[in-house]
């Protein structure tokens, strides 16, 4: 499909317009916001990431690929998010501190909120007390994102502060991003992890019984 192609270019060529503009077309042809996002926008960060790891690209690139991504993301996401239900429960989703990637994140948000979760985006660079102030506040789950090995090890920090704040057992701890496994989640005691957004909804709703 000819319009998914120009969307990949537009966003791996960081072209914030194009690729607001091919995902506006690629809707008015009919094309659904999962079809969009699996086959243009994901596809298009993986690119990125290999000409980064090659050495072609460098963070500037990196950086202006995201905001177009983020620009196509924008128009998804009001298709993606159901209104009007009831809140299944909260979820306090956060980039882990020290990591600054939040576009994984912020598709894992969309698609909780579309499966009837409310949000408390806590944003990136989360320190461990960010996540344990909002499991005080009445948060069922505390979901966490890394994108960096070298920021994973926060995930665990953070299970152990919620642990030492007495919270551990009140709320249900998730993780994920492109380096976490459940291995990972096993080894630091999360309640579980999932290697996508969509996934993530199914994890949410198991973890709570509600599946
Ligand atoms: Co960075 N970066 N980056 N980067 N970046 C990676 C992650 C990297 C793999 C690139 C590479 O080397 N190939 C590499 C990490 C290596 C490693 O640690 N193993 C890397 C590096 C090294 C860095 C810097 C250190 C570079 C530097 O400064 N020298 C630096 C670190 C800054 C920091 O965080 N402190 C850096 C900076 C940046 C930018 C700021 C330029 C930009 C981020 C902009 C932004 O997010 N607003 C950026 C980008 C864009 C990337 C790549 C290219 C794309 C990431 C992305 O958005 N993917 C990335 C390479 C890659 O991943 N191919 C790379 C698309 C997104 C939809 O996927 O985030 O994996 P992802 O999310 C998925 C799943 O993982 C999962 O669901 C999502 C949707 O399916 N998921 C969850 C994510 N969170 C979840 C939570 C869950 C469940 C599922 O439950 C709670």
């Amino acid at each position: 499909m000819a319009v998914l192609d120009e969307i990949k270019e537009a966003v791996i060529n960081g072209n914030k317009a194009a690729a607001a503009s091919g995902v506006q077309q690629a809707l008015d042809e009919g094309l659904t916001p999962g079809v969009i996002l699996n086959d243009a926008l994901i596809p298009a960060m993986t690119e990125v990431g290999l000409r980064f790891e090659n050495g072609e690209y460098f963070v500037p690139e990196m950086l202006i690929a995201a905001r177009a991504m983020q620009a196509g993301l924008d128009l998804l996401k009001p298709l993606l998010v159901q209104s009007g239900i009831q809140p299944i429960a909260t979820v306090a989703i956060g980039t882990v501190k020290g990591d600054l990637h939040d576009i994984g994140k912020n598709l894992v948000a969309i698609m909780l909120e579309g499966a009837g979760f409310a949000i408390r985006d806590l944003g990136v660079n989360a320190a461990p007390e960010k996540f344990v102030q909002a499991a005080a506040e009445g948060a069922q789950i505390v979901a966490m994102s890394a994108l960096l090995t070298t920021t994973m090890p926060s995930m665990k920090v953070t299970v152990e502060a919620l642990k030492a704040a007495g919270l551990r057992e009140r709320v249900k701890v998730m993780i994920g991003g492109a380096p976490v496994t459940q291995a990972y989640a096993d080894e630091i005691g999360a309640d579980g992890y999932s290697p996508d957004a969509s996934s993530a909804t199914r994890l949410a709703k198991s973890l709570l019984g509600a599946v």
